[in-house]
């Protein structure tokens, strides 16, 4: 114990993070004290050393014109009678944190928004065949899709209603989805796929998205100085920009991808950095985009380039992801997660990385730095995401010559296995996992034998076995430690009989976690769900994906609300939404339509509001007047986890299933598993 308080001593001395503080995995630990050792510097010693500014925290720091930075900090005593802090221009703090807070929810929809319109360019590609990577994969979703954005399925020939032909159908559709982001009229079309109760809602209120680019560059329109000055009415653009993101670009990026790539269902595959092998070359994918990670694990599979990584002394390619990159590939390709946001440093601190290529978003530039102290080639691709360091290839990526491209790449990484220069140290740890489950899927295993819905997860959720819904999601922060709220935040939801769907570094937390298998069930959770997980054989936490695809959480709650028996709008279910240890403006984004869906919803670590007291009593109460739904914000895991589910029981209470409940009986078997 004097060696270990000696050793935390040194730490702070040296100012270096304390890996046993710093996360609580264990192949994390390991590749943090490794990359002390090596004097290679990671996220979590920046933590250590920069500290956060106390007055952005609080969200009361303006810097929208040339006058400021105008910094209101909340007085330490409170604020006592009016309120007359404010800016050069007289901007009080209500509207300088709304502000703040709707730019940040501009970045995050623009960021997923931009990533759908990708994703819309090259189906358009696809389906005009200028490019021969990509074909439809999924014709079913594509006509189910169709019905969505008002395109004609059928056509008449001689009197007689046919299908229409399939190539025909998806230029149509991609012309109506990519107009999406900026058509001159109308309304954002998906907005219909809510429950009709919720649409009214957002009529009432004046809310339904217009276009997606639109509302993204009104709130920057709004924003600037002189402009909206008043919270509310701030507040019910992000709103709406927030609506064109979860109910818009990310649920087009969602669907025009499984269209694409395939609808994914159930795979089994293995989650943590041990998923990367000595003896094979190493190639890990990070970013977003699974329209260049879909040909790269084409290409890397290709047997002759598997006899060429041979050729060069390596027994195969080992591709891994990591973000949400790693959750697109593994979903439709059962290909492994190497780790979360805060672990890709360390992927090339294990030595074996002989090539690491990102795309877009949650790409540390800190990742130069470290690839230069090792063998790995950091490869960027995107024309909007370049690093200034000059040990960084780029190869752009374009969907015309998507397989030229990838093999580039993969040989690239190939060609660098025989430079490895420093030991190989791969941790072993690493879990069995169950990853993929969507809409469709949930509705196979849920659903009811004849009513082919989500009947059965009603019917479980209304008898009481499950006790409600959690969509637990989103990023690792270096400020709180690394999958320590995730995981307290989701075994304390599953022991009180909440199934959780979980998109994001959550997903990828509680994959390494091992959360992510049906066994998991007889041994964290609450009787009821464990039953209805070891029947069906699901796991009780459900891997459905990325950032965007949240939205497939927005389209389940629908479906849960269309079965029946659970109210009329997501707003009524025993549901509510997490965000244990966020850090993105793309989650302030997603917390926001969550709960202008109607979904209650706490965020951990911090949120940028508390420094404007009416603000943020806005966001948290009244936002439940008007929406159903609200922000929360609670440090503390299991009290974060508590207050999602006293949530879901004064939901089961309006329903008047809170009774059914109280009749699950726990048998003395039940008791026995939930106490080990
Ligand atoms: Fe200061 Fe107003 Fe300029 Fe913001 S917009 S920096 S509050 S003067
Ligand atoms: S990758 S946005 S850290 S979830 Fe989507 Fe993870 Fe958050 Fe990036």
């Amino acid at each position: 114990m004097a060696g270990e308080a000696k050793i935390k001593e040194e730490k702070k001395a040296k100012n270096v993070a304390d890996p046993q503080e710093a996360t609580i995995d264990t192949a994390t630990q390991e590749m943090i004290a490794r990359a002390q050792a090596l004097g290679v510097e990671t996220v979590f010693d920046r933590a250590v050393t920069m500290k956060p500014c106390n007055i952005g925290t609080q969200g009361t720091c303006c810097k929208n014109c040339g006058m400021g930075p105008c910094r209101l900090p909340l007085p330490k005593s409170g604020i006592e009678g009016e309120d007359t802090r404010k800016g050069l221009c007289g901007a009080t703090a209500n509207t300088i944190a709304a502000r703040n807070f709707i730019r940040m929810i501009a970045g995050g929809a623009a960021a997923h928004s931009d990533h759908g319109r990708a994703v819309a360019e090259v189906f358009m590609s696809a389906a005009r065949k200028e490019t021969d990577a990509y074909r439809i994969k999924d014709p079913h979703k594509l006509r189910d899709v169709a019905q969505w954005l008002e395109v004609e399925t059928t056509v008449e020939v001689d009197g007689e209603t046919k299908d229409r032909d399939l190539d025909e159908l998806a230029v149509a559709v991609g012309e109506k989805a990519l107009a999406e982001w900026g058509k001159p009229e109308g309304e954002v079309l998906f907005a219909k796929r809510a429950p009709e109760a919720r649409y009214e809602i957002w009529k009432k209120q004046g809310v339904v998205p217009r276009n997606i680019d639109r509302e993204i560059v009104e709130i920057m329109h709004r924003t600037h100085i002189g402009v909206d000055q008043d919270y509310k009415n701030l507040m019910k653009q992000g709103t709406r920009a927030a609506i064109g993101d979860g109910w818009g670009g990310s649920m087009l990026a969602t669907e025009l991808q499984d269209i694409l790539f395939g609808t994914p269902y159930p795979l089994a595959s293995e989650a943590n950095l041990g998923v990367m092998k000595e003896d094979m070359v190493n190639l890990v994918i990070h970013g977003h985009e699974p329209v260049l990670s879909e040909i790269i694990v084409a290409v890397a599979q290709k047997p002759e380039m598997v006899e060429y990584a041979k050729k060069k002394g390596a027994k195969g390619i080992q591709l891994s992801g990591i973000c949400c990159t790693a959750n697109e590939v593994l979903q439709r390709h059962g290909i492994p997660l190497c780790g979360t946001f805060l672990q890709q440093e360390l992927a090339i601190i294990t030595g074996a990385c002989d090539a690491m290529v990102v795309d877009i978003q949650c790409i540390f530039q800190n990742l130069a730095n470290v690839a230069k102290c090792f063998h790995t080639k950091l490869i960027t691709t995107h024309p909007i995401a370049k690093m200034e360091q000059d040990n960084v290839i780029h190869i752009e990526f374009d969907e015309h010559h998507a397989f030229e491209d990838a093999e580039k790449i993969v040989k690239l990484a190939i060609d660098n296995y025989e430079n490895r220069r420093t030991e190989v140290m791969i941790p072993k740890q690493k879990s069995s996992i169950i990853g993929g489950f969507g809409v469709e899927s949930i509705e196979y295993h849920l659903g009811g034998t004849f009513r082919g819905s989500y009947y059965t997860l009603n019917d479980n959720i209304i008898n009481g076995r499950i006790r409600g819904i959690g969509g637990v999601v989103g990023c690792n922060n270096a400020r709180t430690k690394h999958n320590q709220g995730h995981i307290e935040v989701v075994k304390e939801l599953i022991k009180n009989d909440v199934i959780v769907l979980t998109t994001g570094c959550n997903a990828i937390a509680c994959a390494m976690e091992g959360l992510l298998t049906p066994e998991t069930a007889g041994v964290f959770c609450g009787p009821g769900l464990a039953e209805v997980c070891e029947t069906v054989g699901i796991p009780p936490v459900l891997h459905l994906g990325s950032c965007v695809d949240n939205s497939r959480i927005l389209l389940a709650a629908a479906e849960v609300v269309k079965a029946g028996g659970l109210g009329k709008d997501i707003s009524d279910l025993p549901a509510a939404g997490s965000a244990p240890e966020w850090m993105s403006e793309k989650a302030i984004s997603i917390g926001h339509y969550f709960v202008a869906s109607g979904v209650y919803t706490v965020f951990g670590v911090t949120l940028p509001v508390s420094g404007a007291p009416v603000f943020q009593k806005y966001l948290f109460e009244e936002f439940e007047k008007m929406y159903g739904g609200m922000w929360d914000l609670e440090v503390d895991p299991v009290k974060h986890a508590q207050k999602m589910i006293a949530h879901i029981d004064k939901k089961r209470k309006a329903l008047g299933i809170d009774k059914a409940r109280e009749r699950v009986m726990m048998s003395m078997e039940d008791r026995m598993r939930l106490e080990a």
